[in-house]
């Protein structure tokens, strides 16, 4: 080889060692196992990769086993068709093997037979599930312990929604802008979108919404189903179908049809047209997203008509190509007297047993918008004969954007793991969306997608993990925040276990300290109007009453909070007797939840033995230490980090503290008002002044 020529391969290799950790590889690092004992171990037994059909997603299966086995063993492995014999692994789907009887379709099972390792399935997916699974085991170094290991989906549709728009902008994205490039679609395919279907595969996530549910109608038209159909074809080797978001307009507004009611015969033929034509391009797509009659997006109450009235139409539009439609239940009606609690909660209760059998409702978490904490939706548990989807939002739009640190595993296990008593105890969120409590064939999980076009994805390095948290626990939500972090560390970032412990600590810890230093004892909505990672709780006007802060805290001389029992809006009413019961009296409702169901006054003695105004001050200067905490543990990871990930969450950090000090001196300040109590001991009164903090809110808001 010419000199050059080598002077251009070594910098070639150079490049991508300095390209290596700077977060993009994701918890995707294959990297030659630094455990000598166990990566020669694991050699032995693997020396060549046979797969026994030649699909399209087997393909993919053995590409990744092999690409990451041959990274982490440093040996080269082949890969051939067939069954191959000892040494080597098989991937075979096989529906009758009886290792995979008692499995979800997508389930798996690595066993050993006739000293032959085998990956096997009843589908394709599910092999390729098994292959990322025997990766994550090996870099683990727990791989080929049992003879026989399997496992097996809880959820069926575990989706990711994009908010992203048209001109590549997101709504709520803080990681750059869309991953896709839809002006280059569908003549430039970005190895990135592998990349991308890459990571979702790894951990289970098998559909992805790719549109802003605050749908542009273009989406439908023939000049972006074809960059659709170029995204599909990427993703379809990793077993992701796509949906869309659509708006339910469209017929209007694409083809002038007078009407849009769901009951018009002409719009029933457009849309029943619309979708034969998408399924002519893109055979496996998934179905459509509904964000309908919700912050001024059109929908069937437009023409009288119900959420299930516009649901059922394109479901029988979908029915003849197996599509799904998913409806979102995100509504509220604008007024002042109400509580927005109650609004979703009204309209579709009366609609259950009322959609079509590819129909599903997917519900927010909590009852108002993807606060810091929430009680679970009453909708979850009263909505029997309807399969209802989970949504939780990855993307940190009430958790401080992509400057905190909010490791959200532990909030959507919260809301998972609560129970609503609908068919006795143990009747918890997670039942009920997986469908076994009520025998739902469908169930779904959505996470509204928290990538963009940032190196790192995801802005914030240490939000990957709620990427990966959220695909973990929609394949199995009985995994752990614990075991997620730790899994997530050691693939992503480091191996050293006082390293691996620091930041595990850090990240469980993360999501209580965000509300202590924002919304403590369960109070909500208090953001910035517009910004929503800054306090703005003396918002007292908007365009509508329920996007004010006083509409929630409703701070008083008396004292804080919403009172929603029987002498207030009775949203507490919605749920089971139990639950309300748990909730209903201020003296025994656990803190966390306090401020959302009673209005306390400032002087009541909480079970902590502080009064209200103590104990809501004091979370503040609480919430600013730990993140000082927070940056002082940092510190320590320094020398087992990749340097670029450690400078940018260490800068990071630093804003978040900045923030923290913003909330607390803004709610303190603002709430000192009312409460007309001297901020408690050992702590200082903020040495600026409300008037002060309100000019910072007033520049980040752009005023
Ligand atoms: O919380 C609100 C967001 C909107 C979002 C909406 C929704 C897509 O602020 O940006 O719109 O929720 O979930 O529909």
């Amino acid at each position: 080889m010419k000199k050059n020529a080598i002077i251009f391969l070594l910098l070639c290799w150079a490049n991508t060692q300095l390209m290596a950790d700077d977060g993009y590889r994701l918890w995707l690092k294959y990297d030659l196992l630094s455990n000598v004992t166990q990566r020669t171990q694991y050699k032995n037994q693997v020396n060549a990769i046979a797969i026994g059909s030649n699909s399209l997603v087997l393909q993919t299966a053995a590409k990744e086993l092999q690409l990451g086995l041959q990274g982490l063993l440093g040996k080269s492995i082949a890969v051939n068709m067939g069954k191959g014999g000892k040494g080597v692994l098989l991937l075979s789907v096989n529906p009758t093997d009886e290792a995979v009887q008692n499995l979800a379709a997508d389930g798996f099972a690595i066993v050993q037979r006739n000293q032959q390792w085998m990956v096997v399935s009843k589908t394709d997916n599910g092999v390729l599930y098994g292959c990322f699974t025997l990766l994550r085991q090996v870099k683990l170094g727990t791989a080929f312990k049992q003879q026989r290991y399997s496992e097996s989906p809880k959820i069926r549709l575990r989706m990711l929604n994009h908010w992203d728009n048209p001109l590549g902008t997101i709504e709520r994205g803080y990681a750059g802008s869309s991953l896709w490039k839809w002006y280059e679609l569908p003549e430039v395919i970005d190895p990135r979108y592998i990349d991308y279907a890459r990571a979702n595969a790894s951990v289970g996530i098998n559909a992805v919404v790719l549109n802003n549910v605050n749908a542009s109608a273009r989406f439908l038209t023939k000049e972006y189903l074809v960059k659709v159909k170029a995204l599909a074809e990427v993703f379809r080797p990793y077993g992701i179908k796509v949906f869309l978001s659509l708006n339910f307009a469209s017929p209007k507004i694409l083809d002038k049809i007078p009407t849009s009611d769901p009951l018009d015969s002409r719009v029933v033929e457009w849309w029943k047209n619309k979708t034969a034509e998408i399924y002519s391009i893109i055979p496996d797509f998934g179905g459509y997203l509904v964000k309908a009659n919700s912050e001024g997006e059109p929908g069937p109450q437009d023409y009288g008509r119900t959420h299930a009235d516009g649901a059922n139409m394109l479901a029988s539009a979908l029915a003849p190509h197996n599509g799904l439609v998913i409806w979102r239940a995100f509504v509220y009606a604008a007024d002042p007297k109400g509580d927005r609690f109650k609004e979703a909660y009204k309209d579709f209760k009366p609609l259950d047993g009322k959609f079509a059998s590819n129909a599903l409702v997917q519900v927010k978490n909590g009852p108002i918008d993807f606060q810091s904490r929430e009680p679970f939706h009453p909708l979850f548990g009263k909505m029997p004969q309807t399969p209802l989807a989970m949504e939780f939002q990855l993307t940190q739009e009430y958790l401080g954007f992509s400057t905190n640190w909010v490791y959200e595993a532990p909030l959507f296990k919260e809301c998972l793991e609560s129970d609503t008593y609908a068919k006795g105890k143990g009747s918890t969120v997670a039942k009920v969306i997986d469908g076994s409590l009520d025998n739902h064939a469908w169930s779904a999980m959505a996470g509204v997608a928290n990538t963009g076009s940032d190196r790192n994805w995801t802005g914030h390095t240490m939000a990957q993990a709620n990427w990966y948290a959220f695909g973990r626990l929609a394949w199995n939500y009985d995994l752990t925040s614990e075991q997620i972090a730790e899994e997530w560390i050691q693939q992503s970032l480091t191996q050293h276990p006082q390293t691996v412990g620091i930041i595990k600590e850090l990240m469980l810890k993360s999501r209580e300290i965000y509300v202590d230093f924002t919304t403590p004892l369960g109070l909500h909505h208090v953001m910035g109007q517009n910004i929503h990672f800054g306090a703005e709780p003396w918002l007292e006007k908007s365009a509508r009453p329920d996007w004010t802060a006083i509409y929630y805290h409703r701070a008083d001389s008396l004292g804080l909070g919403f009172d929603r029992t029987s002498k207030g809006s009775n949203a507490l009413s919605l749920y089971a007797p139990e639950v309300q019961q748990l909730w209903g009296d201020a003296q025994k409702c656990p803190l966390p939840y306090l401020l959302w169901f009673h209005h306390v006054p400032w002087t009541q003695k909480l079970s902590t033995g502080n009064t209200l105004w103590d104990e809501f001050s004091s979370r503040y200067y609480k919430g600013v230490a730990s993140v000082a905490w927070m940056q002082q543990q940092w510190e320590q990871t320094k020398p087992h980090l990749d340097q670029a990930i450690f400078t940018d969450v260490k800068g990071r950090l630093a804003v978040q503290h900045r923030e923290a000090l913003n909330w607390r001196d803004a709610c303190v300040l603002y709430f000192q008002q009312y409460a007309k109590q001297p901020i408690p001991k050992p702590y200082e009164k903020p040495t600026r002044t409300l008037d002060e903090l309100k000019k910072i809110v007033e520049i980040y808001q752009l005023k």
